[in-house]
């Protein structure tokens, strides 16, 4: 094989898109016709949301690889998430693909991280296809959102071939695309040949010195920790000896177990992998995510990947409750939260963490809100008990100033709730940028707001507009640090003795305020609700009316402590 071969029968492309614009459903639809389950094979939905948490919540979380078989081309297909606070997960698998297919809402249009996945391929130099996706929508405005994306793209595009970026209009949930609206499609097929048509084949150095950047790891009890990257120099095969080019520079000599590539679902041992192709490599048990593994005559290192910053930080802690011991299934000393936190670096590439006030505390930073709240729920069902502190906006000096984050932050909701809604982020001291009004009677309001102004602000705005507003942000850069108007919060509602709490208490309470926990929950003197007034001039101590045998029903809390709800 000659210098600068071009791999003909591969495509690695990346999709990415907003939120909910339908990345994971179209991946379905792809698997699902190019016939890779047998017959009576049940497959659900969303099957590439394969983790737990990914399910419940109907996100995706971790981005991961997929592959079909298109007349004799494997596709190599990277599902992305969308949010914002796993943003890191795109920067950090981008690298991998050739080309990209940039999802759009048909009705939504081009969202805040629509922007913000785009600039960061087409700074990659990734050829994009435009898909503009649920076409089937009532309220889907297609011309519209094309106009949009052009106008996006000529403002973020880095070359002049990024422009002529064909469009497809498809129906994911349907599994169909087409490329003229006037004639509906029957299957996802013009689709697939776009791919092959404009995503360029790797081009490759196929017998040139090993080189393989890591941009994903993996773990299984049996095959130990695995390297996901694309080989991007020569090839790689099972026994192959290599060095490991980390952040410190070259290991000694290390050898290569089983070489994987991905067929659908599936990972299949390989005798050897070319350049262009992504594979999973087992063996090297101290591989990390931006080291490169190479040919040890030619430890020649990739560029590392760079991530975003974080911009919100919070105390994980060891539990000092007095409810301390009582639920967790491992110990959590701070040794092993240490530990723990220490091997969430390894794969969650824009978290960080730092030694915090005293041995007990970690100054974890993340990316937003949710970020950081599917690591405490996933450390607390793998049995872990710690305290976390409020969330807390990351600020630094610049030119001696305290300069803090500050996002775009959108939102949807419905003409009724425009008023709560602006009152809300009114007194947060967002400012107002625009207002749209749509033919669906749907507002669309664009704020700009400093990070610490919107920490909270999702399950508020949940409860303003009745569980419809949607709300998505964009980190606009770092601002010198402005006074905000003070928190309309009356102080806090606490239980005055340990016990458990009883429905009849916290009827009173409700009355006073709203409550963030149900009959049943077990208290101790701390805070269990926020006020709805200020307390009257010396009020009365809080206090439980004896227990007179009432049992308590079993009713759910009332507002939840962790919010974990993102739309
Ligand atoms: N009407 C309609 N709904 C769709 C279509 N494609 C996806 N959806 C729905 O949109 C919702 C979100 O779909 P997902 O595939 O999870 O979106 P995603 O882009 O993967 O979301 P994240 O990974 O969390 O960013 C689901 O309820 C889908 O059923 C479509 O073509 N038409
Ligand atoms: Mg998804």
């Amino acid at each position: 094989m000659v210098n600068g071969a071009v791999r003909d029968d591969l495509r690695n492309v990346a999709i990415i898109a907003h939120v909910d614009h339908g990345k994971t459903t179209l991946v379905d639809a792809l698997l699902k016709q190019s016939r890779v389950f047998a017959e009576h094979e049940q497959v659900g939905e969303l099957i590439m949301d394969s983790n737990d948490l990914e399910r419940e919540k109907g996100i995706t979380i971790l981005a991961k690889n997929t592959s079909v078989r298109y007349r004799g081309v494997k596709l190599n297909i990277i599902d992305t998430p969308g949010h914002a606070d796993f943003g890191g997960e795109v920067e950090r698998v981008l690298g991998m693909a050739d080309g990209c297919l940039l999802l759009v809402d048909a009705a939504e249009g081009p969202m805040p991280q629509t922007r913000v996945v785009l600039r960061q391929a087409l700074a990659l130099g990734l050829r994009p296809i435009i898909v503009v996706n649920k076409i089937d929508r009532t309220n889907a405005r297609p011309d519209e959102t094309v106009e949009a994306v052009h106008d996006l793209l000529l403002e973020l595009a880095t070359d002049s071939e990024q422009l002529d970026a064909p469009v497809i209009y498809t129906n994911g949930r349907e599994g169909t695309a087409t490329r003229d609206l006037r004639m509906a499609g029957t299957t996802l097929e013009p689709l697939l040949d776009t791919v092959l048509e404009h995503v360029p084949p790797p081009r490759v150095v196929i017998d040139g010195p090993l080189q393989l950047l890591v941009s994903a790891l993996d773990h299984d009890s049996y095959r130990g920790r695995m390297a996901i990257g694309r080989v991007v120099r020569g090839s790689i095969a099972p026994g192959q000896s290599v060095v490991l080019c980390g952040a410190e520079g070259p290991s000694g000599l290390q050898r290569v177990g089983q070489v994987l590539t991905v067929e659908a679902l599936e990972r299949m041992p390989v005798e050897q992998a070319r350049a262009g192709e992504i594979v999973i490599v087992t063996g090297m048990a101290d591989v990390a995510i931006g080291d490169t593994i190479a040919d040890p005559e030619h430890p020649d290192a990739l560029p590392r990947l760079e991530v975003g910053e974080p911009t919100l930080r919070m105390q994980f802690s060891v539990n000092a409750s007095p409810f301390a011991g009582r639920e967790a299934k491992l110990s959590s000393t701070s040794r092993q939260l240490r530990a723990r936190l220490e091997r969430e670096l390894l794969t969650n590439v824009a978290l960080r963490v730092a030694d915090g006030p005293t041995a007990d505390i970690f100054e974890v930073s993340g990316r937003g809100e949710l970020h950081l709240a599917i690591l405490i729920e996933t450390m607390r069902r793998e049995g872990y008990e710690f305290e976390v502190s409020r969330p807390a906006v990351i600020t630094r000096e610049e030119e001696g100033h305290r300069v803090e984050p500050v996002e775009e932050c959108i939102i949807d909701c419905g003409a009724d709730h425009v008023g709560a809604v602006t009152e809300a982020l009114g007194t947060r001291g967002a400012q107002l940028q625009s207002m749209r009004t749509d033919a669906g009677g749907g507002v669309r309001l664009t704020y700009v707001a400093p990070t610490r102004a919107l920490i909270g602000l999702r399950s508020i705005l949940l409860t303003l507009t009745r569980g419809t507003g949607v709300m998505a942000t964009r980190l606009l850069g770092w601002e010198r640090w402005r006074p905000l108007p003070r928190s309309a919060r009356n102080g806090v509602l606490t239980a005055s003795q340990s016990g458990t709490a009883v429905a009849y208490g916290l009827l009173g309470l409700q009355e006073r305020g709203q409550p963030f926990i149900g009959p049943g929950t077990a208290v101790y003197g701390a805070r269990r609700g926020h006020p709805r007034r200020p307390p009257p001039p010396q009020a009365p101590p809080q206090r439980r009316r004896p227990h007179q045998g009432t049992q308590a029903p079993a009713a759910a809390c009332l507002a939840g402590r962790l919010d974990l709800r993102i739309r």
